[in-house]
Protein backbone atom coordinates (compact mmCIF):
# COMPACT_ATOMS: atom_id res chain seq x y z
CA UNK A 1 0.00 0.00 0.00
CA UNK A 2 0.99 3.23 -0.77
CA UNK A 3 0.97 6.24 2.57
CA UNK A 4 -1.38 9.07 1.44
CA UNK A 5 1.82 10.86 1.30
CA UNK A 6 3.51 9.49 -1.57
CA UNK A 7 -0.28 9.26 -3.38
CA UNK A 8 -0.44 13.28 -2.72
CA UNK A 9 3.09 13.68 -4.39
CA UNK A 10 2.40 10.96 -7.39
CA UNK A 11 -0.67 13.34 -7.97
CA UNK A 12 1.55 16.52 -7.89
CA UNK A 13 4.03 14.90 -10.32
CA UNK A 14 2.03 13.58 -13.13
CA UNK A 15 -1.54 15.79 -12.02
CA UNK A 16 -4.25 14.48 -10.16
CA UNK A 17 -6.34 13.31 -13.50
CA UNK A 18 -3.74 10.86 -14.13
CA UNK A 19 -2.99 8.93 -11.17
CA UNK A 20 -5.79 6.30 -10.23
CA UNK A 21 -5.93 4.43 -7.31
CA UNK A 22 -10.15 3.63 -7.34
CA UNK A 23 -10.39 -0.08 -7.72
CA UNK A 24 -12.28 -0.49 -10.65
CA UNK A 25 -9.27 1.46 -12.37
CA UNK A 26 -6.52 -0.67 -10.94
CA UNK A 27 -8.39 -4.10 -12.30
CA UNK A 28 -7.54 -2.62 -15.75
CA UNK A 29 -4.04 -2.49 -15.49
CA UNK A 30 -3.58 -5.50 -13.46
CA UNK A 31 -3.30 -8.43 -16.54
CA UNK A 32 -1.54 -9.29 -19.80
CA UNK A 33 -2.76 -11.65 -22.12
CA UNK A 34 -1.21 -14.81 -20.28
CA UNK A 35 -4.25 -14.29 -17.91
CA UNK A 36 -2.12 -14.03 -14.82
CA UNK A 37 -2.78 -10.57 -12.56
CA UNK A 38 -1.86 -8.71 -9.75
CA UNK A 39 -3.42 -5.20 -8.89
CA UNK A 40 -0.94 -2.85 -8.32
CA UNK A 41 -1.50 -0.10 -5.70
CA UNK A 42 -1.79 2.68 -7.87
CA UNK A 43 -1.38 3.59 -12.07
CA UNK A 44 0.22 6.99 -13.07
CA UNK A 45 0.08 8.30 -16.80
CA UNK A 46 3.40 10.01 -16.62
CA UNK A 47 3.58 12.75 -20.23
CA UNK A 48 7.26 13.15 -20.04
CA UNK A 49 10.41 11.42 -19.33
CA UNK A 50 11.24 14.18 -16.31
CA UNK A 51 8.28 12.96 -14.19
CA UNK A 52 8.80 8.89 -14.96
CA UNK A 53 11.91 9.89 -13.36
CA UNK A 54 10.53 11.53 -10.65
CA UNK A 55 8.44 8.85 -9.90
CA UNK A 56 10.99 6.70 -10.10
CA UNK A 57 13.19 8.50 -7.33
CA UNK A 58 10.37 8.87 -5.25
CA UNK A 59 10.12 5.27 -5.21
CA UNK A 60 13.97 4.89 -4.12
CA UNK A 61 13.28 6.62 -1.55
CA UNK A 62 9.53 5.21 -0.23
CA UNK A 63 10.79 1.73 -1.68
CA UNK A 64 7.72 0.88 -3.97
CA UNK A 65 7.77 -1.28 -6.97
CA UNK A 66 7.25 0.58 -10.22
CA UNK A 67 6.13 -1.85 -13.43
CA UNK A 68 5.97 -0.29 -17.27
CA UNK A 69 2.99 -0.97 -19.05
CA UNK A 70 2.05 -0.20 -23.11
CA UNK A 71 -1.16 -1.78 -23.71
CA UNK A 72 -0.87 -5.21 -21.81
CA UNK A 73 -0.70 -7.42 -24.70
CA UNK A 74 2.37 -9.06 -23.47
CA UNK A 75 2.59 -13.16 -23.38
CA UNK A 76 4.79 -13.59 -20.44
CA UNK A 77 3.53 -11.64 -17.38
CA UNK A 78 5.62 -8.50 -18.00
CA UNK A 79 3.96 -5.72 -17.28
CA UNK A 80 1.82 -7.90 -14.58
CA UNK A 81 2.37 -5.73 -10.98
CA UNK A 82 2.83 -9.13 -9.42
CA UNK A 83 4.53 -7.27 -6.02
CA UNK A 84 1.70 -4.24 -6.35
CA UNK A 85 3.22 -0.89 -6.59
CA UNK A 86 3.13 1.91 -9.31
CA UNK A 87 1.95 0.97 -13.02
CA UNK A 88 3.47 3.07 -15.14
CA UNK A 89 1.21 3.48 -18.00
CA UNK A 90 1.98 5.36 -21.56
CA UNK A 91 -1.34 6.08 -22.84
CA UNK A 92 -0.30 9.67 -22.74
CA UNK A 93 3.44 9.09 -24.10
CA UNK A 94 1.79 8.38 -27.67
CA UNK A 95 2.89 10.67 -30.37
CA UNK A 96 5.31 9.54 -33.17
CA UNK A 97 7.77 12.84 -32.70
CA UNK A 98 9.62 12.64 -35.97
CA UNK A 99 9.60 10.92 -39.23
CA UNK A 100 13.11 11.80 -40.79
CA UNK A 101 12.39 10.53 -44.51
CA UNK A 102 15.74 11.93 -45.75
CA UNK A 103 17.58 9.64 -43.04
CA UNK A 104 14.67 6.76 -42.49
CA UNK A 105 14.43 6.97 -39.40
CA UNK A 106 10.89 8.02 -36.99
CA UNK A 107 11.62 9.30 -33.50
CA UNK A 108 8.45 8.15 -31.34
CA UNK A 109 7.10 8.10 -27.89
CA UNK A 110 6.49 4.47 -26.20
CA UNK A 111 2.56 5.06 -26.59
CA UNK A 112 2.84 4.72 -30.03
CA UNK A 113 0.60 1.49 -31.10
CA UNK A 114 2.81 -0.03 -33.63
CA UNK A 115 0.28 -0.86 -36.28
CA UNK A 116 -0.06 3.44 -36.33
CA UNK A 117 3.48 3.87 -37.16
CA UNK A 118 3.54 1.29 -39.67
CA UNK A 119 0.74 2.90 -41.43
CA UNK A 120 2.18 6.34 -41.18
CA UNK A 121 5.79 5.26 -42.74
CA UNK A 122 3.93 3.66 -45.07
CA UNK A 123 2.26 6.50 -46.14
CA UNK A 124 5.28 8.10 -46.64
CA UNK A 125 6.60 5.39 -48.98
CA UNK A 126 8.41 4.13 -46.13
CA UNK A 127 8.86 0.82 -44.00
CA UNK A 128 8.26 -0.14 -40.40
CA UNK A 129 9.31 -4.37 -40.69
CA UNK A 130 8.86 -5.27 -37.03
CA UNK A 131 4.87 -6.83 -37.00
CA UNK A 132 3.68 -8.61 -33.88
CA UNK A 133 0.62 -10.70 -34.75
CA UNK A 134 -1.07 -8.14 -31.88
CA UNK A 135 0.05 -4.74 -34.08
CA UNK A 136 -3.58 -3.15 -33.73
CA UNK A 137 -3.23 -3.06 -30.41
CA UNK A 138 0.77 -3.41 -28.98
CA UNK A 139 2.67 -0.28 -28.34
CA UNK A 140 6.11 0.33 -29.51
CA UNK A 141 7.47 0.78 -25.30
CA UNK A 142 6.16 -2.77 -25.07
CA UNK A 143 8.06 -4.02 -28.19
CA UNK A 144 10.89 -2.71 -26.83
CA UNK A 145 10.59 -4.35 -23.35
CA UNK A 146 10.05 -7.49 -24.93
CA UNK A 147 11.97 -6.97 -28.03
CA UNK A 148 9.01 -8.26 -30.07
CA UNK A 149 9.30 -10.43 -33.34
CA UNK A 150 6.15 -10.87 -35.06
CA UNK A 151 5.09 -12.37 -38.75
CA UNK A 152 7.81 -10.72 -40.61
CA UNK A 153 10.76 -11.56 -38.41
CA UNK A 154 11.88 -14.53 -41.01
CA UNK A 155 13.03 -11.89 -43.48
CA UNK A 156 13.54 -8.34 -41.75
CA UNK A 157 14.07 -9.09 -37.73
CA UNK A 158 12.47 -8.61 -34.97
CA UNK A 159 12.54 -5.24 -32.90
CA UNK A 160 16.38 -4.77 -31.27
CA UNK A 161 16.74 -4.70 -35.24
CA UNK A 162 15.44 -1.51 -35.97
CA UNK A 163 16.04 0.44 -33.02
CA UNK A 164 19.34 2.34 -33.30
CA UNK A 165 18.87 4.64 -29.77
CA UNK A 166 16.38 5.67 -26.65
CA UNK A 167 16.50 7.58 -24.43
CA UNK A 168 15.91 5.63 -21.27
CA UNK A 169 14.96 6.60 -17.25
CA UNK A 170 17.02 4.06 -15.29
CA UNK A 171 15.62 2.51 -12.20
CA UNK A 172 17.11 5.13 -10.19
CA UNK A 173 15.81 8.19 -12.23
CA UNK A 174 19.26 9.54 -14.24
CA UNK A 175 17.88 10.39 -17.98
CA UNK A 176 20.04 8.88 -20.33
CA UNK A 177 20.08 8.57 -24.20
CA UNK A 178 21.57 5.49 -25.32
CA UNK A 179 22.31 4.41 -29.26
CA UNK A 180 22.18 7.07 -32.16
CA UNK A 181 20.18 8.72 -34.44
CA UNK A 182 22.81 7.53 -37.08
CA UNK A 183 23.18 4.55 -39.24
CA UNK A 184 26.12 3.55 -37.18
CA UNK A 185 28.05 4.05 -33.90
CA UNK A 186 30.04 2.40 -31.78
CA UNK A 187 30.29 4.92 -28.65
CA UNK A 188 30.65 2.57 -25.53
CA UNK A 189 28.88 -0.68 -24.57
CA UNK A 190 25.62 -1.24 -26.71
CA UNK A 191 23.25 0.19 -23.47
CA UNK A 192 20.28 0.00 -26.63
CA UNK A 193 20.50 -3.90 -27.31
CA UNK A 194 20.53 -4.56 -23.19
CA UNK A 195 17.53 -2.30 -22.59
CA UNK A 196 15.77 -3.81 -25.64
CA UNK A 197 14.34 -7.06 -24.07
CA UNK A 198 15.00 -6.43 -20.61
CA UNK A 199 11.59 -6.67 -19.58
CA UNK A 200 11.10 -3.39 -18.47
CA UNK A 201 13.39 -4.53 -15.17
CA UNK A 202 16.23 -2.63 -16.34
CA UNK A 203 15.11 1.19 -17.48
CA UNK A 204 11.79 2.67 -18.44
CA UNK A 205 12.30 3.88 -22.55
CA UNK A 206 10.80 7.16 -22.94
CA UNK A 207 11.49 7.96 -27.04
CA UNK A 208 12.45 5.46 -29.13
CA UNK A 209 14.63 6.11 -32.60
CA UNK A 210 13.73 3.51 -35.28
CA UNK A 211 15.46 3.20 -38.19
CA UNK A 212 12.90 2.73 -41.25
CA UNK A 213 13.36 0.74 -44.94
CA UNK A 214 12.04 2.19 -48.47
CA UNK A 215 8.15 0.52 -48.74
CA UNK A 216 9.09 -2.88 -50.88
CA UNK A 217 6.82 -2.40 -54.51
CA UNK A 218 5.04 -5.73 -54.06
CA UNK A 219 4.22 -8.10 -52.18
CA UNK A 220 2.41 -11.40 -52.74
CA UNK A 221 0.49 -14.12 -50.63
CA UNK A 222 -0.88 -17.60 -50.85
CA UNK A 223 -2.04 -20.11 -48.37
CA UNK A 224 -0.83 -23.91 -48.73
CA UNK A 225 -2.90 -26.50 -47.61
CA UNK A 226 -1.56 -29.69 -46.24
CA UNK A 227 -3.19 -33.51 -45.03
CA UNK A 228 -0.96 -33.08 -42.09
CA UNK A 229 0.60 -30.80 -39.92
CA UNK A 230 4.74 -33.14 -40.52
CA UNK A 231 4.09 -32.17 -43.91
CA UNK A 232 3.49 -28.76 -43.70
CA UNK A 233 6.18 -28.53 -41.36
CA UNK A 234 8.86 -30.38 -44.01
CA UNK A 235 7.84 -28.00 -46.34
CA UNK A 236 8.45 -25.25 -44.36
CA UNK A 237 11.83 -26.77 -43.86
CA UNK A 238 12.15 -26.95 -47.85
CA UNK A 239 11.37 -23.39 -48.34
CA UNK A 240 13.91 -22.26 -46.37
CA UNK A 241 16.12 -24.30 -47.51
CA UNK A 242 15.52 -23.40 -51.05
CA UNK A 243 17.41 -19.86 -51.74
CA UNK A 244 14.42 -17.74 -51.46
CA UNK A 245 14.01 -15.92 -48.53
CA UNK A 246 9.85 -14.88 -47.84
CA UNK A 247 8.95 -12.40 -45.63
CA UNK A 248 6.28 -14.57 -43.83
CA UNK A 249 6.34 -18.28 -43.38
CA UNK A 250 3.71 -19.04 -40.92
CA UNK A 251 2.45 -22.56 -39.85
CA UNK A 252 -1.35 -23.25 -38.56
CA UNK A 253 -1.96 -26.77 -37.48
CA UNK A 254 -5.65 -28.34 -37.42
CA UNK A 255 -6.58 -27.42 -34.22
CA UNK A 256 -6.02 -24.07 -34.68
CA UNK A 257 -7.75 -23.67 -38.16
CA UNK A 258 -10.44 -25.12 -36.47
CA UNK A 259 -10.76 -23.01 -33.44
CA UNK A 260 -9.96 -19.56 -35.98
CA UNK A 261 -12.92 -20.77 -38.37
CA UNK A 262 -14.83 -21.38 -35.74
CA UNK A 263 -14.10 -17.83 -33.96
CA UNK A 264 -14.16 -15.95 -37.50
CA UNK A 265 -17.35 -18.63 -39.01
CA UNK A 266 -15.73 -18.56 -42.23
CA UNK A 267 -14.24 -21.47 -44.04
CA UNK A 268 -10.24 -20.78 -44.42
CA UNK A 269 -8.79 -23.86 -44.97
CA UNK A 270 -11.37 -26.12 -47.08
CA UNK A 271 -10.95 -29.26 -43.64
CA UNK A 272 -7.47 -29.19 -44.64
CA UNK A 273 -5.12 -30.28 -41.51
CA UNK A 274 -2.65 -28.06 -41.87
CA UNK A 275 -1.65 -24.81 -43.69
CA UNK A 276 1.12 -22.39 -44.40
CA UNK A 277 1.03 -19.04 -45.22
CA UNK A 278 3.91 -17.48 -47.36
CA UNK A 279 4.24 -14.27 -48.61
CA UNK A 280 7.35 -12.36 -50.69
CA UNK A 281 8.26 -9.08 -51.06
CA UNK A 282 10.08 -7.02 -53.22
CA UNK A 283 10.27 -5.85 -57.12
CA UNK A 284 6.88 -7.02 -58.85
CA UNK A 285 9.58 -9.17 -61.43
CA UNK A 286 11.19 -10.83 -58.36
CA UNK A 287 7.94 -11.04 -56.68
CA UNK A 288 5.83 -12.72 -59.18
CA UNK A 289 9.06 -15.26 -59.89
CA UNK A 290 9.26 -15.55 -55.84
CA UNK A 291 5.63 -16.86 -55.39
CA UNK A 292 5.72 -19.10 -58.42
CA UNK A 293 8.40 -21.05 -57.62
CA UNK A 294 7.49 -21.34 -53.65
CA UNK A 295 3.95 -22.56 -55.21
CA UNK A 296 6.14 -24.92 -57.10
CA UNK A 297 7.94 -26.05 -53.84
CA UNK A 298 5.05 -26.33 -51.78
CA UNK A 299 3.52 -28.56 -54.53
CA UNK A 300 6.27 -30.87 -54.56
CA UNK A 301 6.24 -30.97 -50.67
CA UNK A 302 2.59 -32.58 -50.86
CA UNK A 303 0.47 -29.68 -50.87
CA UNK A 304 -2.98 -30.70 -51.25
CA UNK A 305 -3.98 -27.00 -52.67
CA UNK A 306 -2.56 -24.03 -53.19
CA UNK A 307 -4.40 -20.25 -52.98
CA UNK A 308 -2.75 -17.34 -54.28
CA UNK A 309 -4.41 -14.04 -52.58
CA UNK A 310 -5.15 -11.87 -55.54
CA UNK A 311 -6.00 -9.07 -54.02
CA UNK A 312 -5.90 -6.38 -50.90
CA UNK A 313 -8.62 -7.67 -49.53
CA UNK A 314 -7.65 -11.29 -49.95
CA UNK A 315 -4.65 -10.43 -48.11
CA UNK A 316 -6.04 -9.08 -45.58
CA UNK A 317 -8.68 -11.81 -45.12
CA UNK A 318 -6.01 -14.64 -44.76
CA UNK A 319 -4.10 -12.43 -42.38
CA UNK A 320 -6.66 -11.16 -40.43
CA UNK A 321 -7.34 -14.96 -39.67
CA UNK A 322 -3.89 -16.09 -38.55
CA UNK A 323 -3.75 -12.72 -36.50
CA UNK A 324 -6.74 -14.26 -34.62
CA UNK A 325 -5.60 -17.61 -33.77
CA UNK A 326 -4.94 -16.67 -30.37
CA UNK A 327 -7.25 -14.98 -29.01
CA UNK A 328 -9.35 -17.83 -30.88
CA UNK A 329 -8.12 -20.76 -28.72
CA UNK A 330 -9.80 -19.70 -26.24
CA UNK A 331 -13.01 -21.45 -27.29
CA UNK A 332 -11.38 -24.74 -27.21
CA UNK A 333 -10.67 -24.78 -23.52
CA UNK A 334 -11.02 -21.45 -20.79
CA UNK A 335 -6.75 -21.98 -20.42
CA UNK A 336 -4.07 -21.49 -22.45
CA UNK A 337 -0.23 -22.25 -21.66
CA UNK A 338 1.33 -20.29 -24.60
CA UNK A 339 4.97 -21.14 -25.31
CA UNK A 340 6.58 -19.76 -28.05
CA UNK A 341 9.88 -21.98 -28.33
CA UNK A 342 12.30 -21.93 -31.08
CA UNK A 343 14.26 -24.42 -32.95
CA UNK A 344 16.84 -24.71 -35.39
CA UNK A 345 14.25 -24.10 -38.53
CA UNK A 346 15.41 -28.12 -39.92
CA UNK A 347 13.51 -29.32 -36.97
CA UNK A 348 10.30 -28.00 -36.83
CA UNK A 349 8.84 -31.47 -38.15
CA UNK A 350 10.67 -33.16 -35.23
CA UNK A 351 9.95 -30.98 -32.44
CA UNK A 352 6.29 -31.33 -33.49
CA UNK A 353 6.66 -35.16 -32.83
CA UNK A 354 8.08 -34.79 -29.83
CA UNK A 355 5.31 -32.77 -28.50
CA UNK A 356 2.37 -34.82 -29.93
CA UNK A 357 4.24 -37.14 -27.92
CA UNK A 358 4.05 -35.48 -25.30
CA UNK A 359 0.65 -34.38 -25.96
CA UNK A 360 -0.31 -38.01 -25.67
CA UNK A 361 1.28 -39.35 -23.14
CA UNK A 362 -0.15 -36.42 -20.57
CA UNK A 363 -3.38 -36.46 -22.24
CA UNK A 364 -3.35 -32.72 -23.06
CA UNK A 365 -4.62 -30.93 -26.08
CA UNK A 366 -1.59 -29.24 -27.60
CA UNK A 367 -1.94 -26.71 -30.45
CA UNK A 368 0.88 -25.64 -32.64
CA UNK A 369 1.03 -22.86 -34.71
CA UNK A 370 3.57 -19.93 -35.73
CA UNK A 371 6.48 -18.62 -37.72
CA UNK A 372 7.69 -22.02 -38.64
CA UNK A 373 10.06 -19.38 -41.14
CA UNK A 374 11.94 -18.59 -37.85
CA UNK A 375 11.77 -21.93 -36.22
CA UNK A 376 9.37 -20.33 -33.58
CA UNK A 377 6.10 -22.10 -32.70
CA UNK A 378 3.99 -21.11 -30.36
CA UNK A 379 2.91 -24.42 -28.16
CA UNK A 380 -0.34 -23.70 -26.46
CA UNK A 381 -1.03 -26.04 -24.11
CA UNK A 382 -5.30 -25.88 -24.19
CA UNK A 383 -5.89 -26.98 -20.59
CA UNK A 384 -9.21 -26.92 -17.56
CA UNK A 385 -8.81 -24.83 -14.41
CA UNK A 386 -7.38 -28.17 -12.67
CA UNK A 387 -4.90 -29.79 -14.53
CA UNK A 388 -1.95 -27.12 -13.87
CA UNK A 389 0.50 -29.89 -12.59
CA UNK A 390 0.43 -31.86 -15.80
CA UNK A 391 0.70 -28.76 -17.58
CA UNK A 392 3.36 -27.36 -15.45
CA UNK A 393 5.24 -31.00 -16.22
CA UNK A 394 4.38 -31.13 -20.50
CA UNK A 395 6.40 -27.76 -20.21
CA UNK A 396 9.35 -28.77 -18.79
CA UNK A 397 9.48 -31.68 -20.98
CA UNK A 398 8.70 -29.40 -23.74
CA UNK A 399 11.55 -27.23 -23.30
CA UNK A 400 14.23 -30.26 -22.23
CA UNK A 401 13.26 -31.72 -26.04
CA UNK A 402 13.65 -28.01 -27.20
CA UNK A 403 17.25 -27.73 -26.20
CA UNK A 404 17.63 -30.95 -26.78
CA UNK A 405 17.11 -29.80 -30.57
CA UNK A 406 19.30 -27.12 -30.10
CA UNK A 407 16.62 -24.17 -29.49
CA UNK A 408 15.45 -21.62 -26.90
CA UNK A 409 12.48 -21.56 -24.83
CA UNK A 410 11.82 -18.04 -25.98
CA UNK A 411 11.94 -16.62 -29.21
CA UNK A 412 9.46 -13.38 -28.70
CA UNK A 413 7.33 -13.37 -25.75
CA UNK A 414 9.93 -13.01 -23.39
CA UNK A 415 10.63 -15.31 -19.69
CA UNK A 416 8.46 -12.79 -17.83
CA UNK A 417 6.28 -14.47 -14.88
CA UNK A 418 5.72 -17.31 -17.03
CA UNK A 419 9.20 -18.84 -17.66
CA UNK A 420 11.26 -17.29 -14.74
CA UNK A 421 11.68 -20.80 -13.35
CA UNK A 422 12.94 -22.03 -16.51
CA UNK A 423 15.41 -19.09 -17.64
CA UNK A 424 18.43 -21.60 -16.03
CA UNK A 425 17.58 -24.83 -17.78
CA UNK A 426 18.64 -22.49 -20.72
CA UNK A 427 21.20 -20.04 -19.94
CA UNK A 428 22.83 -21.56 -16.82
CA UNK A 429 23.50 -20.31 -13.23
CA UNK A 430 26.82 -17.99 -14.52
CA UNK A 431 24.78 -16.53 -16.91
CA UNK A 432 21.99 -16.03 -14.41
CA UNK A 433 24.34 -14.52 -12.00
CA UNK A 434 25.93 -11.89 -14.43
CA UNK A 435 22.64 -10.96 -15.50
CA UNK A 436 21.69 -10.38 -11.86
CA UNK A 437 24.68 -8.58 -11.29
CA UNK A 438 23.55 -6.13 -13.99
CA UNK A 439 20.17 -5.82 -12.69
CA UNK A 440 21.62 -4.88 -9.04
CA UNK A 441 24.08 -2.87 -10.46
CA UNK A 442 21.03 -0.90 -12.17
CA UNK A 443 18.77 -1.09 -9.79
CA UNK A 444 20.01 -1.42 -6.28
CA UNK A 445 16.86 -1.43 -4.69
CA UNK A 446 14.92 -3.60 -7.14
CA UNK A 447 12.52 -0.93 -7.50
CA UNK A 448 11.67 -1.26 -11.43
CA UNK A 449 9.39 -4.29 -12.20
CA UNK A 450 10.46 -7.07 -9.36
CA UNK A 451 9.32 -10.16 -9.06
CA UNK A 452 10.15 -10.63 -13.03
CA UNK A 453 12.85 -12.90 -14.75
CA UNK A 454 16.28 -12.13 -13.24
CA UNK A 455 14.97 -11.71 -9.24
CA UNK A 456 12.38 -14.82 -9.86
CA UNK A 457 14.90 -17.35 -11.29
CA UNK A 458 16.26 -18.36 -8.39
C1 LIG B 1 1.20 -14.69 -32.51
O1 LIG B 1 2.15 -14.90 -33.28
C2 LIG B 1 1.47 -14.24 -31.12
O2 LIG B 1 0.01 -14.80 -32.88
C3 LIG B 1 0.64 -14.98 -30.07
O3 LIG B 1 2.83 -14.25 -30.84
C4 LIG B 1 0.95 -16.43 -29.92
O4 LIG B 1 -1.00 -16.95 -28.56
C5 LIG B 1 0.13 -17.27 -28.94
O5 LIG B 1 0.64 -18.34 -28.59
ZN1 LIG C 1 4.08 -14.80 -32.55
Amino acid sequence: MLKPSVVKELKTIVGADNLSTSPEDLVVYSYDATQQEALPWAVARPGTAEEVSRILRLANEELFPVVPRGAGTGMSGGSVPVRGGVVLSFERMNKILEIDEENLIAVVEPGVVTGFLQQEVEARGLFYPPDPASHQFCTMGGNVAECAGGLRAVKYGVTKDYVLGLEVVLPTGEIIRTGARTAKSVAGYDLTKLIVGSEGTLGVATKIIVRLLPLPESVRTLSAFFGSAEEAAAAASRIMAGRILPRALEFIDRAALRAVEGYLKEDISGGAEAMLLVEVDGSAEATGRDIGAIEALVIKAGAARVIRAETGAERERIWKARRSISPALYAIKPKKMNEDIVVPRSRIAEILREIGAIAGRHGLLIVNFGHAGDGNIHTNIMHDEGEAAKVEEAVKEIFAAVLRLGGSISGEHGIGLSKAAYLPMEVGQAALDAMKRIKQALDPKGILNPGKIFLNAE
